[in-house]
């Protein structure tokens, strides 16, 4: 069967009435609980894209001994969703680059002719692993992106000026305690370089730090990005999220970037679990035709949420709501 990558629906639930916030929750949160399969710990921060009229996506599970891997799964729906029992095996011929030692947090995203993944990959440390897959079966890995210590490696949907563009959040080895988001060229997605600065922490829900969330989604008035942001509290860190507008054709110029949250940790499924006051969202679908965007996060590193907005009132809130 030929690939194809068109989102033919939406996954979708209208605002409440009398709730007038930008993204609202998906009332049936969350969709994948923390034991989908008889090995999990935990299924969050994962990544979901069309795929033959149907969704694929690739999940992050931490299993029982609290290893963390990634899942292939699937879905009509885009609500619903079965996962592989077994974690994703990557192809490669050089079986040190493919050993595992832990990966997590995946994004997905069509570019040209096939889906890529990034995800967390341990490598002496955190790193951004990269691979691809035609039909969710079966998973090529291609390379470390970058040196470690990085996470939060998100590709963009097409080449920019020719080049492919990477997200990434250079970190350390532990729970970081600081972080900006980069970006990075490359005009194979093996080489990479031409490093710029895209934006780093700001006040409040943002202050400890940042990084990209779903594939950015492409406007007319430049990227639409999602990022988390991440407080330090008396309790620990809060990962709620926001959005940022950014040049189409130099990514790493900000236009607008929110200073209040569009979403923080307030409901049961994100401020309890492994880790508590967690919303981090690693997906989004975007509708051309009606605007409306479906945003998958991790709620509390145990279970995978939903949540819904359209991209007029972002970008309408990102302009009234702007501190670069
Ligand atoms: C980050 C990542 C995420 C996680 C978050 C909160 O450093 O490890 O996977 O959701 O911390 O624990």
């Amino acid at each position: 069967m030929s690939i194809d990558p068109k989102l033919h629906f939406i996954p979708w639930e209208e605002r409440p009435a009398g709730c007038s916030d930008v993204v609202w929750r998906y009332s049936q949160n969350p969709i994948i609980p923390r034991d989908l399969i008889p090995t999990s710990n935990s299924i969050f921060n994962s990544a979901v894209v069309p795929y033959n009229g149907e969704f694929r996506g690739v999940f992050r599970a931490d299993n029982k001994k609290r290893e963390m891997n990634l899942h292939s799964g699937s879905s009509k729906d885009g609500i619903n969703f079965t996962l592989s029992p077994d974690p994703i095996e990557w192809i490669h011929e050089d079986a040190e680059l493919a050993k595992y030692e832990y990966r997590y947090d995946p994004r997905v995203v069509w570019i040209e002719d096939r889906f890529y993944i990034s995800w967390c990959n341990g490598f002496h440390g955190p790193t951004i692993g990269l691979g691809y897959t035609y039909d969710f079966e079966k998973f090529y890995f291609i390379e470390n992106a970058l040196l470690p210590f990085n996470r939060n490696g998100v590709l963009f949907p097409r080449r920019i000026n020719g080049k492919y563009v990477m997200f990434s959040r250079p970190s350390d080895n532990g729970h970081t305690p600081f972080g900006n988001i980069y970006l990075s060229q490359s005009p194979d997605m093996i080489h990479w370089g031409e490093h710029r600065f895209v934006m780093g922490t700001k006040g409040g829900w943002q202050s400890t730090k940042i990084g990209a969330g779903p594939t950015p989604i492409e406007t007319k008035e430049g990227w639409l990005l999602f990022y988390h942001g991440v407080i330090t509290s008396c309790n620990g860190f809060v990962y709620s999220f926001g959005a940022a507008l950014l040049d189409l054709d130099k990514p790493w110029k900000v236009i607008y970037r929110t200073a209040p949250y569009l979403l923080s940790p307030q409901t049961t499924y994100e401020c309890v679990g492994d880790v508590p006051n967690v919303a981090f969202p690693c997906a989004a679908l975007h509708e051309e035709s009606s605007g409306k965007i479906a945003i998958y996060y991790g709620g509390a590193d145990t279970v995978t949420a939903l949540a819904f907005c359209k991209v007029d009132e972002v970008i309408d809130f990102l302009k009234k709501n702007s501190e670069l």
